[in-house]
């Protein structure tokens, strides 16, 4: 086989790229070469933790998003490997909300047994992407940033997987020019600790301000305040702990905010936690995604083949209840489309329906309930179309429908619950120390037994 793969990215979607074809290959089957440009220096995306942020020692903007002391915020139940449990990587069962090294861990576990660090080139960042019609191929423009040099290489497909949660929304309020504490999006927050004996600010009301405001609240700040567009969270938050309407504005040349209602505050910091873009500099037009973060995205048959160019896919798009193995889910199919196991319906009007279809009924659920349960039946459809091992979707459901119950419950404890892997059917221990009280994130001390 003569067919080139570049595979943009080596986070947790780009490796189970590499995951799929290396699978393929112990089969027997003959796969293309696969080429994987990282622009970081290691595998693992987003759970590859750096201190940086606003840009590396290239110059290169920061990926990281991930911050010291991040636990996960979901189940680890409803990420696992189909084809590399918990169990065979620790050698034990683990509770069910890991922190970050213990999930970054797991992550290059798989790929160090996989055997495919040599497919990767590390400290490579794309810098353009171009398709020719007349050859039918795409030309990718890399600079080799330890090297300081730019070179273009030739591919049959393109698979672009570096996520879309690295370029901060960052919406202006009237006055931050002018406000006396620190200002700063969710992006370049890194430490918890920084925050200690501060009242903060937290905008927005997902899962970063969530855990932003529980970090801090973890770690010692004086008190949390939480302003929301559209509405509050609603938990059942601790005493220092307020959920406010929108910030309308900061008064000049001080630290007051005021509120929508006219309500003021003084505060410290104000963390934006309003989101992501997905942001692609090294795409044209032509194929580059626009789409909102939703669980149908835009433009993306079966949410991985760009509809205006079916050579080329995207892998992770999607807004994300499942992560790790609709990755995979999503891996295991492009690799199929590409090694023709699969056809692409070549009517482009059919690729169109197929994403009108996932948009209309995404737009048709009623809670987060059912958005869990689209999100499963979709990894579920494409497993059904692969050989990835498949598993108890229904299961995986349950096992993130209990942990938003036990959020209600009690949000500062909802990770001392655990739940049964689908993949081993072993139940998760309980974690020696209850979250509110364990500041020691690191492997070491989550791995110890009591
Ligand atoms: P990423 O992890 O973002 O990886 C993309 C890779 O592409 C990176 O390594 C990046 O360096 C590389 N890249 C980008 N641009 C270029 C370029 N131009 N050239 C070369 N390489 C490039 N998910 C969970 O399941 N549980 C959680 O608890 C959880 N917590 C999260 C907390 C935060 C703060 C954030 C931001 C996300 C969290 N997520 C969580 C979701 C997260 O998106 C996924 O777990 C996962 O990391 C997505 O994998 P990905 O490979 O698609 O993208
Ligand atoms: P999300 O989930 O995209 O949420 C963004 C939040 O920001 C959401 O509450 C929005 O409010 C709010 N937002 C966006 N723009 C504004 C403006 N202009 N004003 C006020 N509020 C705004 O991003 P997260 O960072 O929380 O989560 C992303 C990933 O990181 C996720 O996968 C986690 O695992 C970690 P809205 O509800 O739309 O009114």
């Amino acid at each position: 086989m003569t067919k080139r793969v570049a595979v943009l990215g080596a986070g947790p979607s780009g490796t189970a790229m590499l995951r799929a074809f290396q699978s393929a290959q112990a089969k027997g089957a003959e796969i293309p070469e696969v080429v994987c440009y990282e622009k970081q220096s290691d595998w693992g995306g987003l759970w590859n933790y750096t201190w940086r942020t606003g840009v590396d020692e290239f110059g290169e903007p920061v990926h990281g998003s991930m911050y010291r002391y991040l636990w996960s915020n979901g189940p680890k139940e409803g990420l696992e490997f189909a084809d590399y449990t918990f169990e065979e990587h620790f050698g034990k069962p683990i509770a069910s909300y890991p922190p970050r090294e213990v999930l970054a861990d797991y992550i290059k576990g798989r790929m160090e047994k996989a055997g495919v660090r040599q497919w990767c080139k590390f400290n490579h960042a794309v810098r353009w992407v171009e398709y020719d019609p007349e050859t039918e191929k795409f030309t990718v423009t890399v600079k080799d940033l330890k090297a300081d040099k730019v070179f273009d290489d030739v591919f049959d497909h393109v698979v672009c997987a570096t996520g879309h949660f690295s370029y901060p929304n960052v919406p202006y309020f009237e006055g931050l020019e002018s406000f006396n504490g620190r200002v700063l999006h969710a992006h370049d927050f890194r430490d918890a600790v920084e925050f200690k004996d501060k009242d903060i600010l937290i905008i927005g009301t997902s899962y970063s301000a969530e855990d932003i405001g529980s970090q801090c609240w973890k770690y010692g700040c004086k008190s949390v305040t939480v302003s929301h567009r559209t509405a509050p969270m609603g938990y059942k938050w601790p005493e220092n702990w307020e959920e406010v309407p929108l910030l309308q504005k900061v008064e000049p040349n001080s630290r007051t905010v005021v509120f929508k209602d006219g309500t003021t505050k003084k505060v410290d910091a104000i963390i934006l936690c309003t989101g992501y873009k997905h942001h692609f500099p090294f795409l044209p037009d032509d194929l580059r995604l626009k789409t909102a973060n939703r669980l149908a995205s835009a433009d993306l048959y079966k949410g991985v083949v760009w509809v205006h160019n079916p050579k080329m896919f995207y892998l992770g798009m999607q807004d994300q209840w499942y992560t790790f193995n609709m990755f995979d889910a999503q891996a295991w199919w492009v690799r199929d489309a590409i090694l023709g196991r699969i056809e692409i319906p070549p009517d482009k009007a059919v690729l169109l329906k197929d994403v009108e279809d996932r948009v209309a009924a995404e737009d048709a659920l009623e809670d987060d309930y059912a958005c869990i349960a689209y999100q499963g039946a979709y990894t579920g459809e494409l497993i059904a179309e692969t050989d990835y091992p498949s598993f108890d979707i229904e299961g995986a459901n349950e096992a993130f429908y209990k942990w938003k119950k036990h959020k209600k419950e009690n949000i500062m404890a909802f990770r001392d619950n655990g739940y049964k892997s689908v993949m081993t059917g072993t139940m998760a221990p309980k974690h020696h120390t209850p979250w509110v009280d364990c500041l020691d994130d690191s492997m070491a001390d989550y791995l110890r037994d009591g």
